[in-house]
């Protein structure tokens, strides 16, 4: 499908209607547009890692490793390279075919950069796909990930605008814009989502979709988070969202962003099966996988490959369009 049917151009009104369709009909149109650029038992599978955790100066309400807030977890610097290769290794024999890389920082020092730039040569040398979040860039860090092979950049919007301030401080929505310009610059795949489930309401949730489905190209990672709720941190206990406006919120983006992969990334644990399968029926395409997300658990691998079982998904290989993508 050429990149002529895609739209940049949702107005906030057009996407607070499709949220507001009936469930059915959002969910037919979502699949609809689902089956014409993926194969629907297809989902692809990225592990994660967090390489240095902990002590972050940004005060993200949502996030364990603020320095800001009083959570119980404890700080690891930078690993060594040694020990990120064999998590890689390890991800990838049990399938995984990207290796997600997480840094708890506002931004990296370009000491620290060599560092990383170091693990994603030796993950690339294993044959896998590779992504890190890093936090912000200026335009000479971008330029020397690109040099590496990096293949994604994850750098989430989170909300809408409009509530940014709300549960972030230290940076600002802008900040956030800039760094995703500059890894699309320099050809790096974006991923780019939100987490739902902070107290937002819907119309942000409409805002976040129309700010990612209208940037200049579609990220091509587009990862929908669930709050994971930690003591300690300024959102806990937040009010939950709803499991079917949930599913309502993958079928937009899926609406939205035709050719993304979608994952149904953080919160899969607290999802019930049902609720995984009707977020794979309306679009979502991946999934973190492995037991650890970055500082919180994930779902038990054994527990994960059942449900593909159950649902007759396969894991999906190597995205080699993606891949020329960052050629
Ligand atoms: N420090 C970098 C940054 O903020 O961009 C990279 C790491 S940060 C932990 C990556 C993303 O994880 C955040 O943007 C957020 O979307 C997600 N995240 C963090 N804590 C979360 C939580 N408790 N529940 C759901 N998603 C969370
Ligand atoms: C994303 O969108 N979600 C991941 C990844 N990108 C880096 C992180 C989820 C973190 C969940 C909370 C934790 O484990 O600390
Ligand atoms: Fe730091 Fe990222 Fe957590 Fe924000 S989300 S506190 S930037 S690690």
């Amino acid at each position: 499908m050429s990149n002529a049917t895609l739209r940049h151009d949702w107005s906030l009104d057009e996407i607070s209607q499709l949220f507001q369709l009936p469930f059915n009909d959002l969910l037919f149109q979502a699949h609809s547009i689902h089956r014409q650029h993926f194969d629907p038992n297809e989902v692809q599978i990225s592990s994660l890692l967090s390489i240095k955790t902990g002590a972050c100066s940004e005060d993200c309400g949502y996030c364990s490793q603020s320095a800001k807030h009083n959570t119980e977890l404890e700080r690891e610097r930078l690993l060594p390279l040694e020990e990120v290769i064999s998590k890689a290794r390890i991800a990838k024999d049990n399938g995984s075919t990207r290796f997600c890389m997480g840094a708890a920082w506002r931004n990296p020092t370009d000491k620290n950069l060599d560092k990383v730039i170091d693990m994603i040569t030796a993950i690339k040398d294993l044959g896998m796909e590779t992504c890190v979040t890093l936090g912000m860039l200026t335009e000479q860090q971008t330029r020397r990930l690109k040099q590496a092979g990096l293949d994604y950049y994850n750098h989430n919007l989170d909300t809408s605008p409009e509530f940014y301030g709300e549960v972030i401080t230290t940076r600002t929505f802008q900040d956030r814009l800039d760094t995703l310009e500059h890894v699309r610059q320099q050809g790096i795949n974006v991923c780019s989502g939100g987490i739902l489930g902070m107290g937002e309401t819907a119309t942000d949730r409409a805002s976040m979709m129309q700010q990612l489905a209208n940037m200049p190209q579609h990220p091509q990672s587009v990862p929908i988070n669930m709050l994971v709720q930690i003591e300690g941190t300024p959102l806990y206990g937040a009010d939950k969202i709803d499991a079917i406006e949930f599913v309502r919120s993958i079928a937009v983006a899926r609406i939205l962003m035709p050719e993304s992969h979608v994952r149904l990334s953080a919160g899969r644990h607290e999802m019930s099966d049902e609720m995984q399968a009707l977020c794979f029926f309306a679009g979502a395409n991946s999934i973190f996988y492995g037991e650890k997300l970055l500082t919180t658990d994930n779902c038990k691998t054994n527990h994960d490959l059942q449900l593909f079982d159950r649902l007759g998904i396969q894991p999906s290989r190597i995205d080699e369009q993606a891949k020329q993508a960052s050629a």
